[in-house]
């Protein structure tokens, strides 16, 4: 904490010189009226306790510390606050330190609500079409991008570029990822299909190929009978299912099944937060041959809870994501959002539980999924809150203001 004395001509050059020597977060202590003019004692890094522990000790003398500080840093002897108890004037500076916070918060809402309206004013076309962008479920900065993007436009051919935008900026793996063979593992959190995908994923290539050309692996060995469910869908289509218990076991496994055309790799579902989700993933990495990681992100989760998904599974280098359960996402723009920010492109779409027929490849096939997206707004009659989109959208008619 650093405490300094500061004085002036009035309070607005005073705390212009307080700004340019602390920085905006600095904490006025103690004010009034000195020989110099007005004077104020402001504090950078402001540490309560430390502060309680110095006016404690200064309480024996305060007159004397007060007369003797000078402009340079004070030693902790300028800052008794005379006539009133150290505790009580804490409280008092923590109390309207909160409420002018307060008053900030509340005039910034309030700047914001006029601005949008503003903007709403100005530019009743950008307007709707920021509206219609975060009603399909993007995040705030994805719209931005969508617009700033954009070529300038009117009506509906402004929404139709806009939504075309969208198209082009959802990356997609070219054609049939995994049917073009080779080793594949699928991560993921609880739940999210990647056992069933992987199902699907084999039953493709049995439509191209040949059964004696796959392998299923499962390293789900972290919960009984985990194994069971991908040992009946491998029954199901004659396909061998061979178990690995850690990255040794999975190395010499993919060595005995080099001959195979395809290897596909069923892993724990473990959520994003579980210790042991590392040591899985790191697993993958660790044996010899090159395993390509395809993350299995679920459509009808929570936007946060997705990117937190990729954060997460990053570790384990995905190449493409899988998006899983689309028709049971009430919104697709979070999905968009997430997997534009995090330049993962997408193989795949599940649309449901049935194996093989609800997997599509996702190659091509965006504008089919911004379709999609924008026929679930269709169904649904949740408006976005006139104060979300002053918060996020009206910096920028303050910008176009200037
Ligand atoms: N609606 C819908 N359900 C799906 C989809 N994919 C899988 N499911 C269902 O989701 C449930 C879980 O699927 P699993 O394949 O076992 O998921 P998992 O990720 O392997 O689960 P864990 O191994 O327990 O982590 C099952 O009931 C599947 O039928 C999908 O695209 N849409
Ligand atoms: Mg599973």
């Amino acid at each position: 904490m650093k405490i300094k004395r500061f004085t002036g001509p009035d309070m607005r050059t005073v705390m212009r010189d307080i700004r340019e020597v602390f920085g905006p977060d600095a904490v006025i202590l103690e004010s009034g009226r000195g020989a110099d003019g007005l004077e104020v004692t402001a504090a950078m890094d402001f540490d309560p306790a430390a502060y309680q522990a110095t006016t404690s000790n200064l309480s024996r003398t305060p007159t004397a510390a007060t007369v003797n500080c000078t402009d340079e840093d004070i030693g902790d002897d300028a800052v008794t606050l005379p006539g009133e108890s150290p505790t009580a004037a804490l409280e008092d500076v923590a109390v309207m330190r909160e409420e002018m916070q307060n008053i900030r918060s509340l005039l910034e809402a309030q700047l914001s609500q006029l601005a949008w309206k503003d903007r709403d004013r100005r530019q009743p076309e950008t307007t709707a079409i920021i509206r219609n962008l975060t009603r399909l479920g993007l995040t705030p900065d994805i719209v931005q991008q969508m617009l700033g993007s954009t070529t300038p436009a009117t009506g509906h051919s402004a929404w139709t570029a806009s939504l075309k935008q969208l198209v082009q900026s959802i990356g997609v793996c070219d054609g049939d990822l995994v049917c073009a063979g080779g080793v594949f593992a699928i991560v993921g959190p609880t739940g999210v299909g990647k056992t069933t995908t992987i199902a699907k994923l084999a039953a493709r290539f049995l439509s191209q190929g040949n059964a004696n050309d796959v392998a299923l692996v499962t390293m789900d060995n972290y919960r009984i009978g985990a194994g069971a469910q991908l040992a009946t869908f491998g029954e199901l289509m004659s396909i061998p299912v061979y178990q690995a218990g850690d990255a040794a076991s999975l190395g010499d496994l993919l060595t005995e099944l080099s001959a195979k055309r395809l290897v596909l790799i069923d892993t724990a579902g473990m959520g994003q937060r579980d210790l042991r989700l590392a040591g899985q993933l790191n697993g993958l990495r660790d044996v010899e041959q090159e395993i390509r990681v395809l993350l299995a992100l679920p459509a009808n989760a929570q936007t946060d809870s997705m990117q937190e998904i990729v954060d997460v599974f990053r570790i384990a280098q995905p190449v493409a994501a899988i998006l899983t359960k689309i028709d049971e996402a009430t919104s697709l723009g979070g999905a968009f959002s997430v997997l534009i920010r995090s330049r993962i492109p997408l193989a795949y779409v599940a649309n449901g539980q049935r194996v093989p027929e609800d997997l599509q490849v996702a190659g091509a096939r965006q504008a089919w999924l911004v379709k999609a997206a924008v026929e679930l707004i269709r169904g649904s009659s949740e408006p976005v809150s006139e104060d979300y989109f002053a918060e996020h959208f009206a910096e920028v008619a303050t910008d176009a203001c200037a």
